[in-house]
């Protein structure tokens, strides 16, 4: 499974996968983050497509075409604001990966690469949803063959350490 799985460092809007996950908010119209990276770097036709989809509950996914991205389609996950861990978060975070995978894999993407979803404006702690990150998707991938890698795509050094961290642990 470990080789199915592989940590990246950048800028997620440059791959060119399948399938990129957004971090977005309820409302599917844009934001600051990653989110406002995929819509500038998707151009207005994005923004369009995602008010057509009426809004997004939190833990669940949606998808859309990727229009001037490298990546064919976006998929649309909506992460929990982090309020301490008592209020459903690591299910809420570990149910976006999952949802998130399921669309993708009913689009047929091969390949797809996820940012650290929460971990940026909704505060997540990255050591945590890291850890659920590679478990989700190491459980999913177990059981579909329509997704072939997943890439966990990190913004920085703590975050690639800290999905290092997660994969030596779960992988
Ligand atoms: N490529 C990859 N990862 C990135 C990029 C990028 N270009 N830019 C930021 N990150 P965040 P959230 C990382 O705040 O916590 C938005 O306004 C970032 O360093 O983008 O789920 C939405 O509209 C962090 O590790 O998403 C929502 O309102 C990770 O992406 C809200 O923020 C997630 O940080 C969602 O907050």
């Amino acid at each position: 499974m470990a080789d199915r799985m592989e940590i990246a460092e950048g800028d997620i809007t440059k791959l060119a996968v399948d399938a990129i996950v957004n971090a977005a908010n309820e409302s599917l119209l844009g934001g600051g983050g990653v989110d406002g990276a995929i819509h500038r770097a998707a151009g207005p036709d994005l923004l369009a497509e995602c008010r057509t989809l009426g809004g997004c509950p939190t833990g669940e996914a949606k998808a859309t075409k990727g229009y001037r991205l490298p990546a064919k389609h976006v998929i649309h996950t909506v992460g929990p604001v982090w309020h301490g861990g008592a209020a459903g978060e690591d299910d809420l975070l570990a149910s976006c990966y999952r949802r998130s995978l399921e669309e993708a894999a009913a689009l047929g993407c091969r390949t797809v690469a996820f940012p650290a979803v929460s971990t940026g404006v909704y505060r997540f702690p990255p050591d945590r949803a890291a850890a659920i990150a590679v478990r989700t998707v190491k459980a999913f991938l177990a059981g579909n063959e329509t997704v072939d890698s997943v890439i966990f795509c990190c913004f920085g050094q703590e975050s690639v350490e800290a999905h290092q961290k997660a994969m030596a642990e779960v992988g």
